[in-house]
This record gives C-alpha cells, sequence and structure tokens, in this order.
C-alpha cells in the first residue's frame, strides 16, 4: 500500500470533475486501498479520489470511532435524499478551515465496490453528511 499526495486549495486540479470509473481492475483495487491508507494517515473520515488526482468517480469513508470501518463507494449515485442537517465541515484540501455546510439528512445511494458489485444503502448522520461532502469533490467542488 502507498500513502498519496492530497491536493490543496487553490490547486485548480480540484475542480476537476471527475468521469465514472469503467474499468474495475487491480489497478482500481490499489487505488481503493491506497486512498484508505491516505485518509487513515491524514485521520480524515472520507477521501475522494479528486483530492489525490485522480479524476474518478469513487470516494472512501470511515466514520466509526474505531476507525476500523473502511467503505468505498464506486460511481456512487444519490437515488433519493429527505431532509437537512447543518454541521461544520473540515477538508482535508482546505487545511485549518472549519464551515456549516448544509445537506439532505438521510439520502439512498446506489454505488458499486471495488469488484464492480452494485449495492444499495440508506445512510443518515455523519455517513450521509459524508458522502455528500465526497461527491462534491467528484463533481469539482469544495466548500
Ligand atoms: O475528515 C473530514 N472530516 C469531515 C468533517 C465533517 C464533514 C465532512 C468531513 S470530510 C473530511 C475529509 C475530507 O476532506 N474529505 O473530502
Ligand atoms: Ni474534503
Amino acid at each position: 500500500m502507498a500513502k498519496l499526495e492530497i491536493l490543496e486549495v487553490p490547486d485548480p486540479r480540484l475542480r476537476t470533475v471527475a468521469k465514472p470509473v469503467e474499468t474495475f481492475d487491480d489497478e482500481l483495487v490499489r487505488l481503493v486501498e491506497d486512498m484508505i491508507e491516505t485518509m487513515y494517515d491524514a485521520r480524515g473520515i472520507g477521501l475522494a479520489a479528486t483530492q489525490v488526482n485522480v479524476h474518478r468517480r469513487l470516494l472512501v469513508l470511515d466514520v466509526s470511532d474505531e476507525q476500523d470501518t473502511p467503505r468505498e463507494y464506486v460511481n456512487p449515485e444519490i437515488l433519493d435524499s429527505e431532509g437537512t442537517e447543518t454541521c461544520e465541515e473540515g477538508c482535508l484540501s482546505v487545511p485549518g478551515i472549519y464551515a456549516n455546510v448544509t445537506r439532505a439528512e438521510r439520502v439512498r445511494v446506489r454505488a458499486r465496490d471495488r469488484t464492480g458489485n452494485v449495492f444499495e444503502e440508506d445512510l443518515d448522520g455523519m455517513h450521509a453528511i459524508c458522502l455528500q461532502h465526497e461527491i462534491d469533490h467528484l463533481d469539482g467542488k469544495v466548500f
């Protein structure tokens, strides 16, 4: 596994809109593993591929207290969302800055894992907030 460099503002590469992952190969498996390692090393609860200068639609997150439950979402799509919630968010690409962001409180997401298996989940709390934060990165947005 390898730790990847995290881009920081005002790097214009953070504004790139990521394209779908089309090939589920060993290189993708390695990228997912490296992103999980990079997220833990940086003490983040999520990381989007955009932040490591890979402009493909995948993200990892781990909102567990023990930081032992990494999750991966390849080509995530929000199918449905409900409610609103405002949270003070941080971002590894914007060190030292915290901003109040309002997002959906609950989301239903469809995505694939590193092997291409499709799954759907209903998320709430930090899990929902973090997923939406990471999808913003894939769309070239930084809070
Ligand atoms: O580590 C992170 N913490 C965080 C806190 C509140 C809302 C969102 C986040 S995501 C952030 C890691 C990051 O920058 N992911 O892109
Ligand atoms: Ni971020």
